[in-house]
């Protein structure tokens, strides 16, 4: 049976199916020697009901992997045991980690085949955050390899019920196996990047979720998507950010009417009131029509009307504002990609042309370089604010991740933001600029990437260096 790319697209009842098999979200299990085991296998999964086996990768057979749980300077222990026949390595997505346990190519090597590695930090930051694989990323995350990493606050907020929404899109062809063509494929590369067909919640496509009407609601969202751009919206509830990328708002704001976007490896923690209304998620397509993806419903009796004030998370300690008086911004030039007009960049230590960078699967450069460079973007010292000026001179949105620190970001389009909010991966529109700031505390080699995975394989990295 075949399902044509409308009623993939659609959801339709014909193309409902688990994926991974995670709804609730499993949690993960620890062994008595303290640490969570991340066995990545492969699991043969029919994800459109009656089309053809495809092979999801994962992390203890489920997508998304089990959720880790630990509360604000607790110990996250991880043994990763690596099944697939390639390398891999995890990478503790917003965590102001240790740099030895950040999991990139700057600060370990990979974990080859049949491989274990230990993975032992302290969580320095109540919020949600998420792990994946930090090479082969746009083959790796697309199979299924993230999870979802909660730190909970000491005191969590009363009374409320929460829910952890991972969110993907999958490009998946009409049998329903993960297409495989577009790895690789230098022209999506050198466009949006991999932009999935298939939209699953927890692993499932449109699932139905339950919550008590009687409890405020802590929705935990995390995008786990290659490179979509979500826009989304909740109907049935008038929610409340309470946090972005794990950092709590000093006030929680309402949504309101616009729609929440959410680039990819960002999350967004929202805040609803007791209700017995069912919630809708839904992503807006291009055409700005919501597409459905998941369902909350609310059971019981949702008690008297919920009319207090929706309190805000204790914050981690990050200030609100940074002296950035005498600092002298370093600026990073996004170029390339289609209609760019990019002539040439630097590849491997040589200048090369458009066509020579294609050849070697690039399309993209920061400050006149594609992929990786010896010598950092920035070398900073242990206490420094820096401020980055994120210039994109493309034709296309990037989300701007940077490892080990949360980043303030001040102007877009040299116009002041609304409000001053910590972030770790910032999305910007094309042909925009945006000028960051952050106070370089965390020793180490920090990669600093667009997470559009595919514009990252293809040239959208570098790194920064932060002495001791
Ligand atoms: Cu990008």
């Amino acid at each position: 049976m075949r399902f044509n790319r409308r009623q993939i697209l659609a959801g339709t009842a014909a193309s409902f199916a688990v994926i991974g098999g995670n709804p609730e979200m499993m949690q993960a299990e620890t062994a008595s020697d303290g640490f969570v085991e991340l066995k990545i296998q492969k699991v043969p999964r029919v994800i459109l009901e009656g089309g053809r086996e495809t092979r999801l990768w994962t992390y203890n057979g489920i997508n998304p992997g089990p959720e880790i749980r630990v509360k604000r300077h607790g110990q996250v222990k991880v043994r990763l045991v690596n099944g697939l026949d390639e390398p891999t390595m995890l990478h503790w997505h917003g965590i102001r980690i240790d740099n030895a346990m950040d999991g990139s190519p700057l600060t370990q090597n990979p974990v080859e085949p049949g491989e274990t590695f230990e993975y032992v930090f302290s969580a320095p930051d109540a919020g949600t955050y998420w792990y994946h694989p930090h090479i082969g990323s746009s083959r790796q995350v697309e199979h299924g390899l993230y999870g979802a990493l909660i730190v909970e606050e000491k005191t969590p907020p009363a009374e409320t019920e929460e829910l952890t929404l991972v969110l993907d899109d999958w490009l998946i062809n009409d049998d329903g196996t993960i297409n495989q063509q577009a790895f690789g494929d230098i022209r999506m590369a050198a466009h949006g990047g991999r932009l999935g067909n298939w939209f699953t919640v927890n692993g499932k496509s449109r699932p139905r979720l339950a919550a008590p009407a009687g409890r405020r609601l802590r929705l935990r969202l995390i995008s786990c998507a290659n490179a979509r751009v979500m826009n989304l919206q909740l109907k049935g509830a008038e929610p409340y950010i309470v946090a972005l990328d794990g950092q709590p708002l000093g006030a929680a704001r309402a949504l309101g009417t616009d729609p929440l976007q959410l680039g990819p490896g960002g999350r967004t923690d929202l805040m609803i009131r007791r209700g017995a209304d069912e919630i809708i998620l839904a992503n807006l397509n291009r055409a700005n029509e919501p597409l459905e993806v998941a369902y909350i419903d609310r059971t019981g009796d949702q008690g008297a009307a919920d009319t207090g004030d929706i309190a805000s998370l204790p914050g981690n300690g990050l200030a609100k504002t940074l002296d950035i008086s005498g600092v002298a911004p370093i600026e990073l030039v996004m170029e390339g990609g289609a209609m760019g007009g990019l002539a040439g960049a630097k590849l491997r230590g040589r200048d090369v042309d458009m066509r020579e960078l294609v050849q070697n699967g690039m399309a993209w450069a920061f400050n006149g370089v594609a992929g990786m460079t010896e010598e950092p973007f920035a070398s900073l010292k242990k206490g420094d604010t820096a401020v980055f000026d994120f210039v994109n001179k493309t034709a296309w949105p990037h989300a701007m991740h940077l490892h080990g620190h949360h980043v303030l970001p001040l102007t877009v389009d040299d116009k002041p933001v609304t409000s001053l909010d910590w972030r770790d991966t910032v999305v910007m529109a094309a042909n925009s600029r945006m000028r960051v700031a952050f106070v370089a505390d965390n020793p180490g080699k920090w990669m600093l990437h667009c997470h559009m995975l595919e514009h990252q394989a293809a040239g959208m990295m570098t790194w920064i260096n932060v002495e001791i």
